[in-house]
Formats: structure tokens, C-alpha cells, sequence
């Protein structure tokens, strides 16, 4: 009896299951971002949309809550792993204790230029580390560009590597970039990308290192005067979905859904191109102050961040094969 009621009872959840699959719920997918409307990644991630609606016909939708309208990445990323939010669009440091993989494409050089590291993280190797999103409640979808990084400071200008000594940079929230500023002399101060405005302001912080766009859209350039091109990392963008979401899809959903976002990769670089260039134009009538720089001395000085996180077979071996990519 127990037995046939068992029985029953999975029959019962089989043919639910069959019968939510084939009715193919209608969802809006909620998707998260700090930047602001119009910023590259909430623009190609609105575009992700329009094509899995079209793939769909109009069932599965994308609505992007921009301006970090669902809060600072390292909520976002909490809330997206236990699916409260459906997708979040986050750089890789907030990833970097989570997640060793995500550390690699941080790296501070480890890229020698945007091609290389086109090539690097649409290869085979880009494929692994998005894999490794999965041991932690997530599906990571695909890569955007971040440009490179560069500092930018409020009262002294950095024109040698001499003049990071002892400077307050915030850092966004990763035990590997705190280890590169280290190894620049200079003061770490992780924070939340929301603070670092006021925190310029008020002399909390004395600078902080973005890539052109978000220095210009983050209005850092208001305050911070003086922008050195030490372009130090080039540590990607990268579009999650919660695991809880995705299970939740068919498995031509879930097909869908992964080919929209491949297929929202090269609209993402096109309206990059084009924003670098607009906030260069932007940053420097506002007259902030670009500065080039010897880089050599900032390389040379990673050998222990390398050392201290590039600490596994690994991660040393996906470090080698990257450097190996022509
Ligand atoms: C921007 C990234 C954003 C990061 C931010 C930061 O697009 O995801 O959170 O930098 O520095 O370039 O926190």
C-alpha cells in the first residue's frame, strides 16, 4: 500500500514536471548592474534580452535593474546564488575569494592586449573558468570587456611608480587586488564602487583605479584631476545566472538562453569601443590631467602577487597557458 502510494505520488511529480515543460511558463528574468542606464553592460545585457525574446517568441524576458537598484555587487552575487535575483552582471574581483579561477584574468599583466585577451577568454580556457561558476549556485553565461584599469588620484599625481608610496586606493573587494596594491607600496582600501565617490571627496581615500568608462560615468573625474595610464589590469566583466534559475529552464531554454548571451558578447565590444572613446573625449575637456607612465616598474613588482595567488597546479598551468596564447 505504502508501496503504490510511493508510486503514486512520483507519477503524480513526473507528470507535473512534464506538464510545466510543456507549458512553457512565461518569466522575466531579473538581472542586476551597479553601472547606470545606458553603460555598456546594461546595454548589452538589454540586448540578451530582446534576442532570448526572440528566441522565446516572447516568453522569456530580461528586465535590468541598473544603478544598483538591487545593491553593491557582493550583495547582488549573494542574492543571485540563493535566487533572489535571476541574473547579475559583476566584474570577477568580487568573484576572486569565491572563486580561485576568476583570480587569473585579474591578474595585473597577465594580458599582454585587448586581443589577447579576446582571444584568451573566447577560447578554450575563458570555457573553464566560466565552468567553475558552477560549484558555487551559479551558471556563468559569458564575458564582457573592462578595458584596462588605471589609477586615478585627487592631490598627487602618479608619475612614477615612486608616487604610489603610501597612497589610499580603493580596491574593490578582493584579497588579490589588496595583494597588488600592497606590492605598489601603496594603502589598500577595499570598498564598495557606491562609496568611492564621497570617499574621494572626503579624503577617506586619496584615489582609485577604474577603466575609462566607468571613471567618466561613476563622475570620479569631478574629483579625482589626475588619470595615469598604468592600465593594470583587464580583469573582464562576466554575466551569471542563478543555478536555482537556470534549473528551472528546459533544456532549450537553457540553450536559448546561452546562445543570446554568446551572441551578446560582440554587441557588448562594439558599444565599448565606442563609450572608451566618448569618456576619454569626456574626461579630458573636463580637464583632468592623463598621464603616461614607464609601466616596467610596475610589472616587475608582481612577482609575489603571482606567487601568493597563482598558487596551485592549476592555476599556475591556466597562468601558463595563458601567457602561451599568440
Ligand atoms: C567597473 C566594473 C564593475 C566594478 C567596478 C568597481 O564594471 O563591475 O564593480 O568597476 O571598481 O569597471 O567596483
Amino acid at each position: 500500500m505504502l508501496r503504490r502510494m510511493f508510486l503514486g505520488a512520483t507519477a503524480a511529480l513526473a507528470l507535473l514536471a512534464a506538464h510545466g515543460a510543456s507549458a512553457q511558463e512565461e518569466m522575466i528574468l531579473r538581472s542586476a548592474d551597479i553601472h547606470p542606464d545606458g553603460y555598456p553592460t546594461v546595454e548589452a545585457v538589454k540586448y540578451m534580452g530582446q534576442l532570448l525574446e526572440e528566441k522565446t517568441n516572447g516568453r522569456i524576458k530580461v528586465e535590468v535593474f541598473h544603478s544598483r537598484q538591487l545593491g553593491e555587487e557582493k550583495d547582488t552575487i549573494e542574492q543571485t546564488r540563493f535566487g533572489v535575483i535571476d541574473m547579475n552582471r559583476v566584474n570577477l574581483a568580487p568573484f576572486n575569494n569565491l572563486i580561485p579561477q576568476t583570480v587569473v584574468p585579474a591578474l595585473p599583466f597577465v594580458f599582454r592586449s585587448i586581443e589577447h585577451m579576446h582571444k584568451v577568454m573566447d577560447g578554450e580556457i575563458g570555457n573553464e573558468i566560466l565552468a567553475a561558476f558552477e560549484a558555487h549556485d551559479l551558471v556563468a553565461l559569458c564575458f564582457y570587456d573592462s578595458g584596462a584599469r588605471s589609477f586615478y588620484t585627487v592631490n598627487k599625481p602618479i608619475r612614477s611608480f615612486a608616487d604610489m608610496q603610501g597612497q589610499k586606493i580603493r580596491v574593490q573587494q578582493s584579497d588579490m587586488w589588496l595583494s597588488m596594491m600592497q606590492a605598489l607600496k601603496a594603502n589598500p582600501t577595499p570598498m564598495s564602487y557606491g562609496e568611492v565617490y564621497s570617499a574621494l571627496q572626503t579624503g577617506v581615500i586619496d584615489g582609485a583605479e577604474n577603466n575609462w568608462p566607468s571613471f567618466e560615468s561613476s563622475k570620479h573625474y569631478e574629483v579625482a584631476k589626475f588619470y595615469t595610464l598604468t592600465q593594470h589590469s583587464m580583469s573582464p566583466e562576466v554575466l551569471t545566472m542563478s543555478k536555482a534559475t537556470w534549473d528551472k529552464l528546459t533544456p532549450e531554454d537553457q540553450t536559448a538562453v546561452k546562445e543570446a548571451a554568446k551572441a551578446s558578447v560582440a554587441k557588448m565590444r562594439e558599444l565599448w569601443e565606442a563609450q572608451e572613446k566618448k569618456s576619454e573625449e569626456t574626461v579630458r575637456a573636463a580637464g583632468v590631467e592623463v598621464i603616461t607612465i614607464d609601466k616596467q616598474p610596475f610589472i616587475d613588482a608582481m612577482a609575489p602577487v603571482y606567487a601568493e595567488f597563482a598558487n596551485t597546479e592549476e592555476l599556475k598551468d591556466l597562468v601558463a597557458r595563458i601567457q602561451a596564447v599568440q
